[in-house]
């Protein structure tokens, strides 16, 4: 039977990673994000090499009416999605609370807090009707832990890793699986986005080796291949250089 996945912020990093896993597994995908050369590029590739459907929906996940819309208005093949990746997602700054600009908090809220849960509130009501689902958001070490200067960042990922557990709760009467993937660092376009300088970013990751995209999609690829009886609640993965999120050690 054919399956849809939807996956948030497909055009870079673990969306693009998961996208592909997802294509191998024959999976009819939706990909998102607000790229949309990318977003084209990508369905491109995806159509050719593995012959699925690929739609393309070309949004900011923090427009609560927009996200609605583009749910709503779902081609018939795609109405029913199976799986759903919130991966969309971003740090933005990196700075003692006290000097935290503002404008970065609200960008990371409204990303991965506000946008996570108005695409999950537009696709929810379908798995419930339908009895079926499964919902796997990216959370992070920053979900299970407080580092020095991450506090807004860190605060959203907390709130995804709770949001997580109450979706579990109120979905299991309806069958409907929820995972959590919570990676350490992955070399992807996050610490350019963070950051807003190359050089600083590739710092980010000298020294040791991190973690790709493809191993969070190997992770992910674990989750949703599990027999319908057997729910992954949640991985915490992390290179094998970093400890915990204070701890990571780097040859120089
Ligand atoms: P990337 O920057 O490579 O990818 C982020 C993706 O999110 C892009 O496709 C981007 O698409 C999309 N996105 C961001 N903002 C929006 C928005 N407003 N509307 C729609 N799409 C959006 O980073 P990663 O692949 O690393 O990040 C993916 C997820 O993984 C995030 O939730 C991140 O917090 C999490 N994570 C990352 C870790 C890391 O070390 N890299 C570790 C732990 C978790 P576009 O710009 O085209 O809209
Ligand atoms: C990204 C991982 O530790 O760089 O969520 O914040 S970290």
């Amino acid at each position: 039977m054919e399956k849809n996945a939807l996956i948030t912020g497909a055009t870079s990093g673990i969306g693009k990673a998961t996208a592909f896993m997802l294509a191998e597994h024959k999976y009819n995908l939706i990909i998102t994000g607000r790229r949309l050369n990318r977003l084209r590029e990508l369905g491109k590739e995806l159509k050719e090499k593995f012959s699925i459907e690929v739609l393309i929906l070309n949004f900011d996940i923090r427009n609560r009416e927009e996200t609605r819309t583009q749910i709503e208005n779902l081609p018939e093949n795609f109405k029913n999605i199976d799986v759903l990746i919130n991966n969309a997602g971003l740090a933005s700054g990196l700075d003692f609370i006290h000097e935290g600009n503002i404008d970065d908090w609200e960008k990371m809220i409204d990303t991965n807090v506000k946008g996570l849960l108005y695409i999950s509130r537009a696709i929810m009501p379908g798995m419930v009707e339908r009895k079926s689902g499964h919902i796997v958001n990216i959370s992070s070490i920053a979900g299970k832990e407080t580092y020095l200067k991450g506090n807004v960042y860190c605060a959203t990922k907390h709130a995804v890793e709770s949001i997580t557990k109450a979706m579990r709760i109120d979905m299991l009467p309806y069958g409907i699986k929820v995972t959590s993937i919570a990676p350490g660092m992955v070399n992807t376009e996050f610490s350019l986005v963070r950051l807003g300088d190359k050089e600083k970013a590739d710092k980010v990751y000298e020294g040791f080796v991190p973690l790709t995209a493809q191993d969070i999609a190997e992770a992910v690829e674990f989750a949703v291949t599990r027999p319908p009886h057997v729910n992954i609640n949640d991985i915490l993965i992390m290179p094998a250089a970093q400890a915990n999120s204070s701890h990571t050690h780097k040859t120089e």
